[in-house]
């Protein structure tokens, strides 16, 4: 019998299975990989970080499948800093950069493809071709991400060898294995993770064409939503129809999406998404799709539900949007990175004294009080890119302190939450949460607005609506 455990539903291998299972198989072809696009900036990025820390060892794994239950799995996703570094999407891979004065060796250690030259393929339920189909293999992976591989069993003594010889650093709590084989150096490490966050902040033409793809199935699947609208009886259809645009156009969601209706939208990450949806009430839809490449978008809008905002609802959507525009104006470079979140948050405190749920907005602006917030709740930006809240290990003074720089890619996401327990709010308005979430990119003179072609204002949200229904 097979040495590798047999699920508690299914029967064994007996060897006389397991020797008629290991021939009669054609020579597989081994046409060479297709080298993956813009391999030369993968390695340039490889170069970059290698040259950051000179006469060291870098070890960047990209984590391995996390089980959701049993023996299942949920679907894989690449470490983002592995993936930046290297494009490659397989699980359980480590790359190893070392650099000696100015030279530098990648080496990227990946499970061996064995083909059907040993049972494995048969009787590996995790791992093996015929249960979840085939690996790239060292010769394949090599080709198509242009660096050296080793197989992963080597990876342990080669990390005694080559700690021996440097110092080295580690990207942390991505692979509990590779954490708990080398010893943690917090300060050394966390600046490994730093630089990677760093490096990200500025995207490059790659980066910023696969965010455009992004926005652009986005914009797809808020459109399937528009349409599924006058049928959709639940935040569960909702859901459901933007994340079959985001597998169909994409690798998946980015994140999980926010299917709001009604109250649910004063709570911010409300992914539950089990309410049935009312009449009248507004749709908060905060969804993005994550491309093929794993950058991913991150947008809202706040739709009526019958087609047209009621004059409460449109009070506060007309209030939320001029803070976006004015979020928008401050977005150049060389302006602070909080400077749009400042100008957002003056016109949310105006307009809400105008509603009469601020008594001041110059008492609530002052930095002791930022009473706004309890209406406004979060900040209007986050860096966007691999990630949703892309380039979190980056220190304060290069991103929440730091200025605004061309090649940054960013939210502008003004919201107002009134929540329906809330008794300062006027009844009226209670129960009403708006956001407006869009993805920029800061120019040489200014701002591009990805997502500037999906409808924004309250004519154009109620045109989009009409018109969907009017194809209906
Ligand atoms: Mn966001």
């Amino acid at each position: 019998m097979s040495d590798k455990p047999v699920a508690s539903h299914d029967s064994g291998n007996p060897e006389n299975l397991l020797r008629f299972m290991m021939t009669g198989w054609a020579t597989p072809p081994e046409p060479p990989a297709t080298p993956i696009d813009g391999a030369g900036l993968f390695a340039g990025r490889r170069q970059a970080l290698s040259q950051a820390f000179r006469g060291e060892t870098l070890i960047v794994p990209t984590g391995h499948e996390k089980t959701r239950a049993n023996d299942t799995v949920y679907r894989f996703r690449p470490g983002t800093d592995f993936y930046y570094l290297t494009g490659n999407h397989e699980p359980d891979n480590v790359l190893v950069l070392a650099s000696a004065g100015d030279a530098h060796a990648a080496t990227l250690y990946c499970e061996p493809n064995p083909g059907k030259a040993d049972a494995t393929f048969f009787t590996d339920r995790v791992k093996g071709e015929l249960w979840v189909g085939p690996r790239l293999g060292l010769q394949q992976t090599a080709q198509r991400y242009g660096i050296a591989t080793k197989p992963l069993a080597a990876l342990a003594d080669d990390l005694v060898a080559a700690l021996g010889r440097a110092p080295y650093r580690a990207l942390r709590a991505i692979d509990p294995q590779l954490d708990a084989a080398l010893p943690a150096q917090a300060e050394r490490d966390a600046e490994l993770a730093t630089a990677l966050s760093e490096m990200r902040l500025i995207k490059d033409e790659l980066e910023v064409g696969e965010l455009r793809r992004a926005v652009e199935a986005t914009h797809r699947g808020f459109d399937d939503v528009v349409r599924a609208l006058p049928g959709a009886q639940t935040e569960r259809t909702v859901e459901g129809v933007f994340n079959l645009r985001a597998r169909v156009d994409g690798n998946d969601t980015g994140y999980n999406t926010i299917a709001a209706s009604g109250p649910n939208a004063c709570t911010l990450h409300w992914t539950r998404n089990d309410r049935r949806i009312g009449e009248n009430e507004l749709l908060l839809l905060d969804a993005g799709v994550e491309a093929e490449s794993l950058y991913t978008a991150d947008i809202t809008r706040t739709l009526p539900i019958s087609g047209r905002f009621t004059p409460e609802q449109r009070a506060v959507y007309e209030l939320v949007l001029a803070a976006q525009d004015a979020a928008f104006a401050q977005c150049k470079p060389g302006n602070d990175f909080l400077d749009p979140n400042r100008a957002a948050m003056g016109v949310l405190a105006q307009g809400l004294e105008r509603l009469g749920i601020l008594s001041s907005a110059e008492e609530a602006l002052r930095d002791e009080n930022v009473f706004y917030k309890r209406y406004s709740l979060h900040n209007v930006s986050h860096m966007l890119g691999l990630d949703v809240h892309d380039c979190a290990a980056a220190r304060a003074e290069n991103y929440k302190h730091g200025k605004l720089r061309a090649g940054m890619t960013l939210t502008v996401e003004p919201g107002l939450y009134f929540q329906l327990d809330d008794l300062t709010v006027p009844a009226r308005y209670r129960g009403i949460g708006v956001r407006i979430e869009d993805d920029v990119l800061i120019t040489e003179t200014g701002v591009d607005v990805l997502s500037a072609a999906i409808p924004r204002t309250v004519e154009d949200v109620e045109a989009w609506i009409a018109a969907a229904k009017a194809v209906v």
